[in-house]
């Protein structure tokens, strides 16, 4: 049975595409808590995808930056996991959010909702978000004005040693946002829907208010933003137009369809005094994977049901994520090892 399920799902995981240029981004039946830690199922289900394109500076070697991303839906947001690796993290002006913002360390999320391409620079046809490390969210607004943003992302980061996790909640508005309105209507997002989109990361180590490097989601052309008109940008006029933007399609998680299938038997997870235990069906097993708080697989096997796992070596005190799959259903824990 489950292996019937495993293959369902690997059938559906393989028509996903998870080209950072071109996106699929699962739906998620659960928000994502936005804590820094990539616990959430959804997580462990989105591909990661390379923003591995330098649009700005040189090439860095993989300590010095190398960022990938992950996307899941839901109702009117999209949510991000972001993991950055960065030898030194700078915020050159952290008590002045709007000072020379591109320059600091900042992911930076470009939506265009409609997809329509465009120029977007004085306008919100698309939006360009800065990210900063102190979680102040930038753009320009139509006078050509920096402001802030900040209701529109909600974001926690979190590290091991240079490894950075940024996890987002990005809502989405349309081209008919108005700075300072209330009630500016957000998006509500259904499969199928495709937006344009890239992600980039603004690398910015030891040079006062300059960027070292800016790495982007999407090839962009060595002529594409003159041809464009934006003729002193070099590669680096996604703030500019959308036009070249990568995009993002919305589908249906697969594993939704796995969840359903065959949930004979419920079961769960617990911790009682003798160690986490899988509960349920009697005489029966479950596989079960444990993942550390960047979504990297640590421990996979097969226990009985009701009685104490054996767990493997973990730290204490870190959040680990265990997720039990029995006959075609998952439940996903969140555990802090003692
Ligand atoms: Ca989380
Ligand atoms: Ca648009
Ligand atoms: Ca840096």
């Amino acid at each position: 049975m489950f292996k019937n399920i495993l293959l369902l799902w690997l059938s559906a995981a393989s028509i996903m595409h998870a080209t950072a240029a071109n996106y699929d981004a699962i739906y998620t039946s659960t928000s994502p808590i936005i804590d820094g830690l990539g616990t959430e199922l959804c997580w462990q289900d989105a591909p990661w995808a390379a923003i591995d394109q330098v649009w700005l500076g040189h090439t860095p070697i993989a300590s010095n930056c190398t960022a990938r991303f992950k996307a899941c839906w839901r109702g009117d947001k999209l949510y991000f996991l972001m993991e950055v690796i960065d030898n030194i993290l700078v915020n050159w002006n952290p008590s002045e959010p709007l000072k020379n913002y591109p320059n600091n360390d900042c992911p930076e999320i470009f939506l265009d909702e409609d997809a329509s391409g465009g120029a977007h620079a004085t306008s919100y046809n698309a939006f360009a978000y800065h990210i900063a490390t102190t979680y102040d969210i930038v753009d320009m607004d139509v006078d050509g004005e920096a402001k802030l943003y900040n209701e529109h992302i909600q974001v926690k980061r979190t590290n091991i040693g240079n490894t950075y996790l940024w996890e987002m909640a990005v809502t989405v508005y349309n081209d008919q946002f108005v700075y300072g309105a209330i009630n500016n209507p957000t998006v509500s997002l259904s499969a199928g829907k495709k937006l344009g989109f890239s992600i980039a990361y603004n690398d910015s180590d030891e040079r006062y208010e300059s960027r070292d490097a800016m790495m982007g989601s999407t090839e962009i052309g060595i002529r594409q933003c003159y041809s464009l008109g934006y003729t002193d940008s070099g590669k680096n006029c996604s703030w500019q137009t959308a036009s070249v933007f990568g995009s993002m399609t919305l589908i249906e998680s697969p594993l939704s369809v796995s969840q359903d299938a065959g949930l004979l038997q419920p079961f769960r997870i617990s911790e009682t005094t003798q160690g986490i235990v899988v509960e349920g069906e009697a005489n029966s097993f479950a596989q079960i994977k444990i993942y550390n708080a960047i979504g990297m697989e640590l421990h996979s096997s097969n226990v009985p049901m009701n009685q104490p796992i054996a767990m493997p070596q973990l730290v204490r005190g870190n959040t680990y994520s265990i997720v039990a799959m029995h006959n075609g259903g998952m439940v996903t824990y969140k555990y802090i090892a003692r």
